[in-house]
């Protein structure tokens, strides 16, 4: 497990992926290994939320299709949020379909993703030509792609030889999959003889958490920031309902306070698992 007991400083200086080289110093730079994922329907809502959050976050992650007032001067004020605050976007696309509808599903349409989102995601199901299709949009961006190894959703179908499957496929294609959406690291997943594990690091972002309940009726389940970061080994806890709270009745102190409360708690949990702590 070489990686994990790196700090994130270190893992920045060598990494291969321009978004996650961007995104373990910006960690690194803020203390903040938070991401806040900000899943509300109305952009003054979205653009409220992320002004509160984006002192405490290194990453920002949207479901920008659920925004029923969406407008080209939402992706303008959201980068300028993104300077003033030092974070990156992440927008959780989840992309599943053939190579050459997901380059356009990226790239066109309406909200021309590749354009403002340093990070985004897709489902290994269709195999290695979901990569290889969003590369050819996001590779000379410098962007990144996470895949998605695991599921926080009880019943998951994403175990097993279906992870380690998405774990060979990130491997032959390590210059544009900088990670995984996943439960846990993924060293040595999928490796045979070990091999794999020395010279790769693979970011595991990772949604699920929280620390007041344990699920939300609807097939999520939480763990705790010390139970993802130490235990399992992750490297950024995604953290949604729990900060925000109910976005129709905007608490801005309590959404302040939730925020720092989860970046104070992920990064202890990492300076125990570096054992600075
Ligand atoms: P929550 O409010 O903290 O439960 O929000 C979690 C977010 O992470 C939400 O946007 C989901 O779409 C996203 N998510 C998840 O919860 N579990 C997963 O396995 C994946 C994404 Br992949």
């Amino acid at each position: 497990m070489v990686t994990k007991t790196k700090t994130y400083a270190q893992r920045a200086k060598d990494h291969p992926n321009t978004a996650a080289k961007q995104l373990l110093e910006t960690i690194d730079r803020k203390k903040s290994n938070l991401c806040v994922s900000v899943d509300v329907t109305r952009k003054a809502n979205f653009l409220a939320i992320i002004d509160l959050v984006g002192p405490f976050v290194c990453l920002v992650k949207t479901h920008i299709d659920i925004i029923e007032d969406f407008d080209h001067d939402l992706i303008e004020q959201l980068q300028v949020l993104s300077k003033k605050h030092d974070f990156l976007i992440f927008e959780d696309r989840k992309f599943a379909d053939i190579g050459n509808t997901v380059s356009l599903q990226y790239s066109s349409g309406v909200h021309k993703i590749a354009s403002w989102s340093h990070i985004t995601n897709a489902h290994p199901v269709p195999g290695p030509s979901i990569i290889t299709g969003l590369a050819s949009v996001g590779k000379s961006l410098g962007r990144g792609l996470l895949l998605l190894a695991e599921m926080s959703t009880k019943g998951s179908l994403a175990v097993g030889s279906y992870t380690e499957d998405a774990v060979k496929m990130a491997r032959a294609h390590k210059d544009f999959v900088m990670g995984f959406i996943a439960q846990q690291r993924m060293d040595g997943v999928g490796a045979e003889g070990g091999s794999g594990t020395e010279e790769e690091d693979f970011l595991i972002l990772t949604p699920g958490v929280g620390l007041d309940v344990k699920g939300d009726g609807m097939g999520q389940q939480y763990r705790t920031p010390r139970e993802v970061i130490v235990e399992s080994g992750c490297d950024v806890i995604i953290v949604g309902r729990g900060v925000y709270g109910n976005p129709n009745a905007l608490d801005v102190d309590g959404v302040r306070r939730q925020a720092e409360r989860y970046m104070k708690e992920g990064w202890k949990a990492y300076l125990e698992r570096i054992g600075e702590q």
